[in-house]
């Protein structure tokens, strides 16, 4: 439902707390979660372990301080993660992996997420060589943010663990909108998450919380995690109130991802008949819409979209994405279809 008038199809970051995660946080019991004693804290950790099939489970303030822990648990200065040359870490989480976590990432291309098996072995280096970076990590990315929303599935996650175990590599996984994965393969999440070493998950995107993300891996692995979380400025205090939030989006928010996924395909098939616009409504099988367009500048397009009440981000040369979420229903998706309309003519 638009808010204020406005259709906010930027990002699914933008959803505002229910009214039952509103009354969760203002009841919600509270102690220090830096000492250790947030009742409301602890019971998040735990439910979102076990949703998520891992031992352990620490809140974070976001999906970067999130994947940046994880890497700085398991990957000692120097080394090297591979990754995809299109991954949220690499390319949006302003240069952490290096200037935090003291790595060298090695971008690699992919199939819309999915590096080949070759790829990573032609580019793993054992420490062994004088001037080479040891392989320490690998890093996956589920939903795929800018290949618009694109899911792997856990016959591609089993292989690459199979290729990171046999040679001692940690296996993260940024699995910031990993629920959408699941529920568009009609699957449990655990069955994409038991093939990796640590996973984070985002609350505040599609599953509506406000703030925050969970990291999630082996009881040692979070152990290590909640130190690096402190030496981050991460350590929350009276965090219970945020993570009431998070408890009911784990608990209520899952399911109805699905129509998100319905509505982001509605609106992928509609634009795909409009001149001037080039989409692919096949390749989307998320909540996240990535078109091209033509004859006009993004900026020139997102303007005129805004004066007609709807909001999207330019993602790229030519790109712009429109994401579905909680507060998008079926009067925004056509009102952005007409004004897309409009706008092409
Ligand atoms: N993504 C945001 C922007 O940064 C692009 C968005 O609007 O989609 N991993 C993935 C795959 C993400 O898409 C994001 C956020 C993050 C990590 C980081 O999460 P936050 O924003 O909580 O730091």
């Amino acid at each position: 439902m638009s808010y204020k008038g406005i259709s906010d199809f930027r990002s699914d970051t933008v959803t505002r707390p229910t009214e039952k995660m509103r009354r969760a946080m203002y009841e919600a019991e509270v102690g220090d979660d830096v000492l250790g004693d947030d009742p409301t804290v602890i019971k998040l950790e735990e439910l979102a372990a076990e949703k998520i099939g891992k031992e352990a489970a620490l809140f974070v303030p976001s999906g970067t301080m999130g994947n940046t822990i994880a890497m700085k648990v398991a990957i000692p200065e120097g080394n090297e993660v591979l990754l995809e040359e299109k991954s949220h870490i690499y390319n949006f989480e302003c240069g952490n992996i290096s200037r935090i976590v003291g790595a060298l990432p090695r971008p690699l291309k992919s199939v819309r997420g999915k590096i080949p098996i070759e790829e990573l072995e032609a580019n793993y280096h054992t420490g062994d060589r004088a001037h080479v970076p040891e392989t320490t990590g690998v890093a996956l990315e589920n939903t795929h943010n800018y290949w618009g929303g694109a899911v792997l599935e856990p016959s591609y996650i089993e292989q690459v663990s199979k290729f990171a175990k046999t040679r001692g590599l940690h296996f993260h996984l940024d699995g910031a909108r990993v629920f959408n994965a699941a529920i568009a393969l009609g699957i449990d999440v655990k069955e994409i998450t038991r093939y990796v070493d640590s996973v984070m998950f985002c609350l505040s995107k599609g599953l509506g919380a406000p703030v925050g993300s969970m990291l999630a891996g082996s009881e040692e692995f979070i152990r290590e995690a909640r130190l690096v979380r402190k030496s981050l400025g991460g350590g929350m205090r009276q965090a219970g109130v945020i993570a009431a939030a998070g408890i009911v989006a784990l608990e209520e928010m899952i399911d109805r991802l699905r129509e998100d996924h319905r509505r982001a395909k509605t609106l992928a098939e509609a634009l795909s008949g409009i001149d001037g616009i080039e989409i692919n409504p096949e390749e989307v099988q998320t909540n996240i819409v990535i078109f091209m367009i033509k004859k006009m500048e993004v900026s020139d397009f997102l303007e005129e979209l805004k004066n007609r009440g709807v909001l999207a981000l330019g993602f790229g040369p030519a790109r712009v994405r429109m994401v579905t979420h909680k507060d998008i229903d079926d009067n925004d998706v056509e009102k952005a279809i007409n004004a897309i309309k409009e706008i092409m003519h």
